[in-house]
């Protein structure tokens, strides 16, 4: 017999999932789930991290049982040896995606500061003045042209070999620093180390676990203080500071009377300029000739929360929601950039009438359509995207549409500075309520869906066991629409916390779990890491704080795992990356970190371990504060 076919209620939590589940199934479209089923079991060694391609003598297959024949490669490299050169090279394409955004808003600005674009500005003028001096620039009596011109350059360097350190290491306190040098992991440059690790681990380079791993949290470093820093950074200036707004979340923000654009990916650049071609009078007035009541365009994964965080767009769904967005049938296009995109959303697509438009000339999908967007003609192309959405929208097949939901209410746009302002401009307020016990401490909650979790089921799960224990939550990437669908981003969700954070948040007005921003805005976080310690003159190590990534996916979130436990903060995972068939690399991972950088991984499939993990921690930085439990 047969196994069972898992029922949608196993697959997610969510009653729009659920309805587009049956949906897919009832037209015969694929799903995630149907092919992790396909794929299940997986290879064991690559689970285990110990195959290796590094080179044609092989692939090997590298079995660390005691006895066995197959227990090094053919050039000899052992368990540990391919393990961590796998992981390091793991880390090293999660630092390189967020980091080449980076370099992409980088290129923005120098557009913009070159006038080779009518269609970006400087939206944020202050915000520019106050990097730029922070990253050394003179900003004193000149203008802001000028300045501008300089943090290009400087940003620019970041990226190159000839520094020793990253500008915005200057938002590090300085017992992290020192434990960097002392260690050997402060990140020079951010391609630099990148390449590196991919010399590293070419045959015949670092064949030391431990130190490949070192590498593996210097490129991470780079990316969390370097690439995503910038990144964030960057896209506040062009496109503003995000500050507190609401918006809505779910299936429901699709609506059927409507031209239903959809963005996806993770860079604003492209999505913002949808944006501004969607509110075009003229595209509005053709959308209604067409029969529609307007243009609306809703956000998918981090291109979602970029411009839900500065323009208050509606979030349709995270990861594992991109393929059932389709499957309402009421979406005209995505329009994606890059990042997290999944290929089979081309074949959803052909399914409807839904267009599949692709931008960026390095993420091209066989099946779609390009439409590729540079700073110089930008508003053309989005211009030419939203009218061929209208196009689609005639071919709309009425009778297939189906919108499972009605969208629910969310708050949005927490950035350090609208936090710093919630405050009333100092982060004194914060830290009172730390030292009181009313926030116990702040965890961070990022990353993604994964079908091998029921989805947002540990997302949402920790996010509420964290707050009922006074933890303050903060949530980027994919946990923001799990946690906005759960009722957590809005204020009245402090019904849910403990009675301290219960009572910050109806002071302040905030919900018990903030919105920090996408992928590269876990640089916000640690930003605000930085800016707490060096108020309280300790390392970050010391701060009653942690991060967990329940549901990870991708090598970015291995990235963001790295740089957060580099930088002093305990990460949880809720299933372990590629590294179990080295015992070596697992304790160094689990343990060993503790010792080198002062903070390391725990691994917990059970939310409610992982908070009691997470809990447990916090406790013990606040008796090291010489604060109450
Ligand atoms: Fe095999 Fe060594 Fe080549 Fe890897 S580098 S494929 S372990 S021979
Ligand atoms: S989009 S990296 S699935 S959070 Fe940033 Fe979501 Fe994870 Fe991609």
């Amino acid at each position: 017999m047969g196994k069972e076919p898992k029922k949608p209620e196993d697959l997610s939590i969510w009653q729009d999932a659920h309805a587009m589940i049956r949906k897919a199934k009832a037209e015969s479209i694929e799903t995630a789930w149907d092919r992790l089923e396909r794929q299940t079991p997986h290879c064991k060694f690559c689970d285990l991290g110990t195959t290796c391609r590094n080179c044609i003598m092989g692939p090997c297959r590298i079995s660390n049982k005691p006895g066995a024949k197959m227990n090094i490669g053919v050039c000899g490299a052992d368990a540990d040896v391919v393990v961590a050169r796998n992981f390091g090279r793991f880390v090293a394409g999660g630092s390189a995606g967020h980091s080449d955004h980076g370099r992409d808003l980088i290129e923005v600005l120098e557009a913009i500061v070159e006038g080779d674009t009518e269609h970006y500005r400087i939206t944020d003028p202050e915000k520019l003045t106050r990097i730029a001096a922070e990253v050394g620039v003179v900003t004193e009596g000149r203008d802001l042209h000028d300045i501008a011109v300089d943090l290009v350059d400087e940003c620019f360097k970041d990226f190159g070999s000839r520094r020793s350190s990253l500008s915005f290491l200057s938002r590090v306190p300085q017992q992290r620093r020192e434990l960097w040098d002392r260690v050997g992991i402060t990140p020079r440059g951010i391609d630099r180390e990148i390449a590196e690790m991919m010399h590293r681990t070419h045959m015949g380079c670092d064949n030391d676990a431990p130190n490949t791993l070192l590498h593996a949290a210097r490129c991470a470093l780079s990316d969390g203080w370097g690439g995503s820093m910038i990144g964030t950074e960057l896209s506040d200036v062009i496109f503003g500071t995000p500050t507190p707004s609401r918006s809505t979340s779910n299936l429901g923000v699709i609506k059927e009377d409507k031209v239903n654009i959809l963005v996806h990916g993770h860079n604003p650049v492209v999505s913002e300029m949808i944006l501004a071609a969607s509110r075009l009078p003229e595209l509005v007035e053709k959308a209604k000739a067409a029969g529609a009541t307007g243009i609306n365009v809703a956000g998918l994964c981090c291109t979602g929360n970029e411009l839900l965080m500065r323009q208050g767009i509606p979030m349709a769904g995270n990861h594992l929601m991109t393929e059932l967005a389709i499957v309402t049938g009421a979406v005209e296009s995505v329009v994606v950039d890059y990042q997290c995109i999944m290929p089979s959303l081309v074949t959803v697509s052909q399914c409807y009438h839904t267009r599949f438009i692709t931008t960026a000339e390095k993420a091209k999908f066989t099946g779609a359509m390009h439409f590729e967007v540079h700073p110089h003609n930008a508003l053309e192309q989005a211009t030419a995207i939203v009218e061929e959405s209208i196009k689609a929208y005639i071919e709309r097949d009425k009778g297939r549409v189906e919108i499972p939901t009605q969208p629910v209410e969310i708050m949005t746009g927490f950035s350090n500075e609208a936090i710093l302002s919630a405050l009333g401009g100092t982060l004194t307020p914060l830290i009172d309520a730390i030292k009181a016990g009313k926030v116990r401490g702040v965890v961070g909650i990022v990353g993604c869906n994964n079908p091998k979790i029921k989805q947002d089921s540990a997302n949402v799960g920790l996010a509420k066991e964290l707050i009922k224990r006074d933890i303050l939550v903060l949530v980027t990437g994919c946990v923001t629409t799990a946690a906005g669908k759960a009722g957590l981003l809005v204020p009245e969700g402090a019904e849910m916390a403990g009675e301290g954070l219960k009572e910050i948040c109806g002071a302040l007005g905030i919900p018990p779990v903030l919105h920090l921003g996408s992928c590269v805005d876990n640089s916000r976080i640690m930003h605000l890491c930085g800016l707490v310690a060096k108020e309280l003159g300790v390392d970050i190590s010391d701060l009653p704080v942690g991060a967990s990534s329940p549901e990870w996916y991708s090598e970015k979130a291995a990235a963001i795992g790295m740089y957060a436990v580099a930088s002093g903060v305990m990460t949880h995972l809720g299933l372990p990356p590629n590294i179990l068939g080295s015992e070596t690399v697992t304790n160094i991972a689990l343990e060993g970190l503790e010792d080198i950088v002062g903070a390391h991984f725990v691994v917990e499939d059970d939310y409610v371990k992982a908070a009691e993990l997470l809990d447990a921690r916090i406790r013990m930085k606040r008796v090291g504060l010489g604060l109450s439990e």
